[in-house]
């Protein structure tokens, strides 16, 4: 299947899904106020070992999970804090986790890049870069072994591509017809090296294509436009079992994590500002004020909400204990469940 870039075509909303759009500026605004939060919490020590923001990328992971259903399967890398909140882990407990306390998604053991909750299909949260991508090509095997109709979906940034997992579990979801949905999210930089990858990116779209894999670059600042290509996707998971690699083109406002700063020394205020301009969350509140579906206010009082939310969530997590040392030998789940 060929490469394939939808335009960008700008259709008047569909008022009956009013209250899903709103959902979706919930959504966003509930990652970019934790993110907000975990880095101040991170600051000030209460974060240990690494943590890397999401902020810029927002509207892939609401865009897309909106197109899941709940018995699907959703893998992701390190960078995962917001498809965790979207799946519907609780603020309390992805900051619980964040924290090291026993309240958290997986028992306080897995910090920001170890999320999971198997109850939801969530299956991580994984460090080392492209490692879950064959994870997600055995998750799509298992739904069509099992004939359940389930859909895998697997998240990872763009310098994955280079690792030969990625090419491996391709090729077999490819050749096996398997319900897999590959997102690369493209935010240009791997670990604050100046690597434009882009062109390297569209070669890797290129070489899946002859994978017999679907394949479309999307514009991930776009809500929408993302949630769109991601119906198809699942559309031609589920009826078709047919495979797709989404490309995202997205940025991060932020370094690559706590540890690195915000511009870096690999790109300029300047660039960094000027992909600003492009913010997700703004772009789409100011499409549902301007097709009438809210008004100034109304967005005020949603981050307002989750600003709430968000503070309630780190309150929670300051709160509660610590592990009991036991608690290292046990497992988070028991074997069998989920
Ligand atoms: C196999 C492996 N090699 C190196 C690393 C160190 N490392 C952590 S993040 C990262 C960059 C990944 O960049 P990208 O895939 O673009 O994701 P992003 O951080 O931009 O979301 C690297 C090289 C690692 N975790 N695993
Ligand atoms: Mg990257």
């Amino acid at each position: 299947m060929a490469t394939s870039t939808r335009p960008n075509a700008r259709r008047g909303l569909d008022q009956s899904r009013a209250d899903e759009y709103r959902d979706w500026l919930r959504q966003m605004l509930l990652i970019r106020r934790f993110e907000e939060k975990a880095g101040e919490a991170y600051s000030l020590g209460k974060v240990g070992g690494f943590c890397h923001l999401y902020i810029g990328q927002e509207a892939v992971a609401v865009g897309s999970l909106a197109a899941v259903g709940k018995d699907d399967y959703v893998v992701c890398s390190y960078r995962e804090h917001g498809h965790a909140l979207v799946r519907g882990i609780s603020a309390r407990t992805v900051m619980a986790e964040l924290f090291g306390k026993a309240a958290g998604c997986s028992g306080g053991k897995g910090g920001s890049m170890h999320l999971f909750d198997v109850s939801l299909g969530f299956l991580g949260g994984h460090a080392i870069v492209g490692a879950h991508i064959p994870l997600a090509t055995g998750m799509a095997f298992a739904a069509k072994y099992r004939d359940t109709r389930q859909v895998a979906v697997c998240y990872f940034g763009e310098a994955a591509v280079n690792n030969g997992a990625f090419h491996e579990a391709l090729n077999m979801a490819a050749l096996w017809k398997l319900p897999v949905i590959y997102i690369c999210e493209n935010n240009r930089y791997g670990m604050g090296t100046a690597l434009e990858r882009a062109s390297a990116i569209y070669d890797i779209s290129e070489r899946a294509c002859s994978y017999d894999m679907a394949n479309e670059v999307v514009d991930g600042q776009d809500v929408l436009i993302m949630h769109a290509a991601m119906e198809r996707a699942v559309q031609r998971a589920r009826a078709d079992r047919h495979p797709t690699l989404l490309e995202v083109r997205t940025y991060r406002f932020m370094g690559h994590s706590m540890s690195d700063p915000i511009h870096g020394h690999y790109r300029t205020k300047e660039e960094v500002e000027e992909q600003r301009k492009r913010d997700p969350i703004a772009l789409w509140s100011q499409r549902l004020i301007a097709e009438g579906l809210m008004d100034e206010a109304g967005v005020k009082a949603l981050d307002k909400e989750v600003l709430r939310e968000v503070n309630d969530a780190y309150q929670f997590a300051e709160e509660a204990p610590d592990p009991e040392p036991e608690a290292l030998w046990a497992d988070v789940y028991a074997p069998g469940e989920g």
